[in-house]
C-alpha cells in the first residue's frame, strides 16, 4: 500500500436503481474495492447490507470487496460472507473482547484484515493488535449512517495512529479512514499517511451518477 492512496467506494450511498450501473462506471474508473457497511442493529444503530448484498455484489463484479462489519461477535459470522482472499475485512476492536483471535479467523481466509476503531475509543486499545493485523480503519463519524458530519478531534486522532505505526515500522500497512471523507480531508490525511479512502456522499457519491467520474477525478487528484 504505497504510492496513490486507494479508494473505497462506500455502496450504501449508491441508490438501488442505479447500483448496476454505478458498479460498471467504478469498474471503467479502476475503483479499487467497494466498500460494503454490514451492521447488525446492535453494534450500530442501524440495520442494512447483509449477506445477500455481499452475494449479490460479488456476482456482478470482480472488484475486490472492503467489508466493514459493524457487528457484535463478528468472528462467529464470518463464515456467512464466502469470504476471499481479494477481500479486505473490517472489525471493530470494540466488537469483539478477543480482538486477536477475531483478527487470526479473518486472516485464516486469506484475506487482510484492517481493525476499525470509533471516533469515541482511546487509541491505546489498538496496541494489543497493531501487529497482528494488516491495518487500521479510522472511523471520523460514528457508524451507522453515511452523510454525517466528522467527529471533532478525529483528524488529530489519526495522527495519532500514524506516528504509531511509523514508531513499530508496520510497512505496508493499510490506513483507512472512514466517514465525511471529503476532498479536502482526503488531501490532508493522504499527506498524513493514510493509504485508504471510504468515498461515499462526501466525495464520489455528490450529485447524480453523472458526476461520479468527475468526481472520482478530484479524489484521486487529492490522494497522490
Ligand atoms: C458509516 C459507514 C461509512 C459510510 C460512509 C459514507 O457508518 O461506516 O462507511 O458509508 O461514511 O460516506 P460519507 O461521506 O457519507 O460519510
Ligand atoms: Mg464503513
Amino acid at each position: 500500500m504505497n504510492k496513490n492512496g486507494k479508494i473505497s467506494a462506500s455502496m450504501m450511498c449508491s441508490s438501488f436503481d442505479k447500483l448496476s450501473d454505478t458498479i460498471r462506471l467504478f469498474e471503467e474508473e479502476n475503483i479499487d474495492y467497494l466498500h460494503i457497511d454490514v451492521m447488525d442493529g446492535n453494534f450500530v444503530t442501524n440495520i442494512g447490507y447483509g449477506t445477500s448484498y455481499v452475494e449479490f455484489i460479488r456476482s456482478v463484479t470482480d472488484i475486490p470487496l472492503d467489508i466493514h462489519l459493524m457487528i457484535t461477535n463478528p468472528k462467529d459470522k464470518l463464515p456467512w460472507f464466502g469470504l476471499q482472499p481479494s477481500d479486505i475485512v473490517s472489525l471493530h476492536v470494540e466488537s469483539d473482547k478477543d480482538i486477536k483471535t477475531a483478527v487470526e479467523r479473518v486472516k485464516s481466509y486469506g484475506c487482510k484484515c484492517t481493525v476499525a476503531i470509533n471516533p469515541v475509543t482511546p487509541v491505546n486499545v489498538l496496541e494489543e493488535i497493531y501487529l497482528t493485523a494488516d491495518g487500521v480503519n479510522i472511523l471520523h463519524v460514528t457508524p451507522g449512517f453515511a452523510g454525517q458530519k466528522a467527529v471533532e478531534g478525529t483528524m488529530e486522532k489519526t495522527g495519532t495512529v500514524i506516528d504509531r505505526i511509523n514508531e513499530l515500522k508496520l510497512t505496508d500497512y493499510i490506513i483507512e479512514t472512514d466517514g465525511n471523507i471529503t476532498f479536502e480531508r482526503a488531501k490532508i490525511l493522504r499527506e498524513m499517511g493514510a493509504n485508504m479512502f471510504v468515498a461515499g456522499s462526501s466525495s464520489i457519491f455528490k450529485g447524480d451518477i453523472s458526476q461520479y467520474r468527475e468526481n472520482i477525478r478530484k479524489l484521486r487528484e487529492s490522494i497522490m
